[in-house]
């Protein structure tokens, strides 16, 4: 058998101790603009996250399900007085340097428009934002659809808010501002049409619980994101996360070109979302779109949307009712999750066509070893699978699919232990 690599997460104050030694390096010489050379205002951080699980359903008004990884991005920063920018990342040499007052969508490019793009999007809500210099390093992997990008967006958004005193962090229904600032950078700035699920995730998960998402427009923030306890640890499961390293990414055309097309459909259908039509109306629905759908792929999109928003809800119930909720493992609960979570991956795979072969593999090889349920996790198209697992099985699932990965001659994946963790916020 090979042997699996396990991928953990930095402790916090590792995480921290890493930025600010980063930071000291970066910005030794800069005693002309900060009153101790090298030294931040402060250290934030932001979660991955994994989806448990309604994939592709956030800009389809739907529901969705996630928790945040223990694995964050840290930032150490200090503000500035004028309105220039200057980062760098542990991850790339590159350093990044730009005025505010030259951002706006298309005109910046790289891996610092997701940050800048955080700036922007405050200065444009009319917040009083103004240059930083920061530095930042993850643990968070990055193109494994486990929201690398939004970790960093968010880190940013919670480190700007405290600096510049804009009081939004406090609660849920602040923080649904910087959900909003987060999204625009990546949406505006960074170019990726994302819906929204990757910056709620990262800034109002809780530890020990899930988060129940619901995209309807108008909802408040307390029937936007409800928080649900989510311990399955207690009830003897775990979660296993497989970055299967097939490279994955937002900003090509195939994410937008799924968007696109049940954006076509609700048009064909009279409706603003997918989310309108009932699930005992799918069939109707489904008849209803044939005569513009030749080859059939946008019913087989349709219902996927419809049939995982059906599954989402189901899954929070099973939660609500008691999986992971402590005490006693619930075999039942936990085998109804796992159908869900089967029927989930199936769905991606079959009719939204985002399954990859390693993706495919993951899944197939961790049932095979014993997985309650698995499905891939996040946007697809390459990325991370998750599977429900009993907890004295972990290490015989995580062994059989290295075996699998190996015997088809693929890149070995990597492992993340996901007990769900904390939102973003300051460290130091
Ligand atoms: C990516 C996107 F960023 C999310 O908005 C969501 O659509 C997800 O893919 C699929 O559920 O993570």
């Amino acid at each position: 058998m090979s042997t699996p690599q396990w991928l953990p997460a930095w402790t916090r104050a590792e995480g921290a101790e890493r930025v600010r030694a980063l930071f000291a390096q970066t910005f030794a010489d800069d005693g002309a603009d900060g009153p101790v050379p090298g030294t931040p205002d402060g250290v934030w951080s932001a979660p991955g996250r994994v989806n448990l699980i309604g994939e592709h359903t956030d800009y389809n008004a739907g529901l969705c399900l996630p928790t945040a990884l223990p694995h964050r991005t840290y930032v150490a920063l200090r503000r500035r007085e004028d309105d220039v920018v200057r980062i760098a990342s542990a991850q790339t040499d590159e350093p990044w340097t730009v005025r505010l007052a030259d951002v706006h969508p298309g005109a910046v490019h790289g891996w610092g428009s997701y940050v800048a793009g955080v700036a922007w999007a405050l200065r444009d809500a009319g917040h009083n934002v103004r240059g930083f210099d920061a530095v930042i390093d993850s643990c968070v992997p990055f193109g494994a659809s486990l929201s690398s990008s939004a970790a960093i967006e968010c880190a940013f958004a919670v480190a700007l808010d405290d600096v510049f005193g804009l009081g939004l962090g406090a609660d849920d229904a602040g923080r649904a501002h910087l959900v909003a600032a987060a999204r625009r950078a990546e949406n505006e700035i960074a170019g990726a049409p994302t819906g929204g699920l990757d910056q709620s995730a990262a800034l109002l998960c809780a530890q020990g619980q899930a988060l129940l998402l619901d995209f309807r427009p108008g909802l408040d923030a307390a029937g936007f994101a409800q928080h649900v306890p989510f311990d399955l640890a207690a009830a003897g499961l775990n979660l296993l996360v497989i970055d299967t390293r097939a490279p994955h990414q937002l900003v090509d055309g195939q994410y937008a070109d799924r968007r696109a097309s049940c954006e076509t459909a609700a048009n064909y259908l009279g409706v603003r979302a997918l989310r309108e039509v009932a699930p005992a109306d799918l069939d109707a629905t489904l008849e209803r779109l044939a005569p513009f759908d030749v080859e059939d792929s946008l019913r087989r999109r349709v219902r996927h949307v419809i049939t995982e928003i059906a599954r989402t809800g189901a899954f929070a119930d099973l939660v609500r009712g008691g999986l992971g909720s402590g005490g006693t493992p619930d075999e039942a609960a936990a085998a109804g999750a796992g159908r869900l979570m089967d029927a989930s991956h199936a769905s991606l795979r079959d009719d939204y066509e985002v399954t990859v072969r390693e993706t495919d593999l993951a899944v197939e090889a961790s049932r095979a070893a014993g997985a309650i349920g698995a499905r891939m996790t996040g946007g697809g198209f390459g990325g991370s699978t998750i599977a429900l697992v009993r907890a004295d099985e972990v290490e015989q699932v995580a062994a059989a699919v290295a075996a699998a990965f190996a015997d088809a001659g693929l890149t070995a994946p990597a492992f993340l232990a996901a007990p769900p963790s904390a939102a973003a916020g300051r460290d130091v």
